[in-house]
């Protein structure tokens, strides 16, 4: 029995599928060869009904052991501290290895998020759309000059950027060619791949039992 859990959503309409993020530790499990199995709390009540798990209602949340951590970033790091694949042990490397990764959220995600989502709840050309286009453009140039973020190789950083840049609706903003082919030369690895198909593939599980339970 492993000893790392993933904890996810039982089923979540087609739309996320492909992006919750479970997938960010499942990919990073599978970067570094750890064994995970994944466990879920019910779609159903999903705001209240693991908060002493994730105190937002959301997922995901990892389980080491007697270990038990919240925040796909604070998870990523744990594993990290598992694996060299993750983040180099040298202090440079490391330090860089971080920095990015606290860009991919604080810098990066933070406009992301807000921005696609004004503009999914109908707000196309909100408020935030400069400020974006601002660290967008920043990162263009950064990974016009350079493969990976930090270490000269790939590492949660990387993950972590991509993952929050591969989102379709920051995809399609603006013309970004340094970008697309970091965003596809990230999910192009064997491990994303695996990720995301096993993370589809427990959706579409869950598609299944719902539709015998319902015809029951
Ligand atoms: N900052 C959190 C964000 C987690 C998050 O947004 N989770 C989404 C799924 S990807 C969720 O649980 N959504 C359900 C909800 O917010 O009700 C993290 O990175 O772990």
């Amino acid at each position: 029995m492993s000893e790392l859990t993933i904890w996810t959503l039982d089923w979540v309409p087609q739309g996320p599928r492909g992006f919750v993020r479970d997938l960010r530790l499942r990919w990073a499990c599978e970067e570094a060869g750890l064994d995970y199995t994944v466990r879920t709390i019910p779609f159903d009540g999903r705001e209240t009904n693991h908060l002493e798990q994730q105190p937002f209602g959301q997922v995901p949340f990892l389980k080491d052991k007697d270990l038990e951590i919240f925040e796909s970033g604070a998870g990523l790091l744990h594993l990290a501290r598992k694996s060299d694949k993750l983040m180099p042990r040298d202090p440079e490397g490391e330090a860089e290895t971080l920095q990015w990764t606290i860009a991919a959220l604080n810098s990066i995600e933070m406009v992301t998020v807000p921005w696609w989502f004004l503009k999914i709840c109908g707000d196309e050309n909100n408020g935030l759309t400069e400020w974006m286009g601002q660290r967008l453009g920043h990162m263009e140039r950064i990974l016009s000059e350079q493969e990976w973020l930090a270490a000269k190789r790939f590492t949660v950083a990387d993950l972590l950027m991509a993952d929050v840049l591969r989102v379709s609706h920051v995809r399609s903003f603006g013309d970004r060619p340094a970008t697309e082919a970091y965003v596809t030369r990230a999910t192009s690895r064997a491990a994303f791949k695996k990720a995301h198909a096993d993370q589809i593939a427990h959706f579409e599980a869950a598609d299944r039992e719902r539709a015998k339970e319902g015809s029951n």
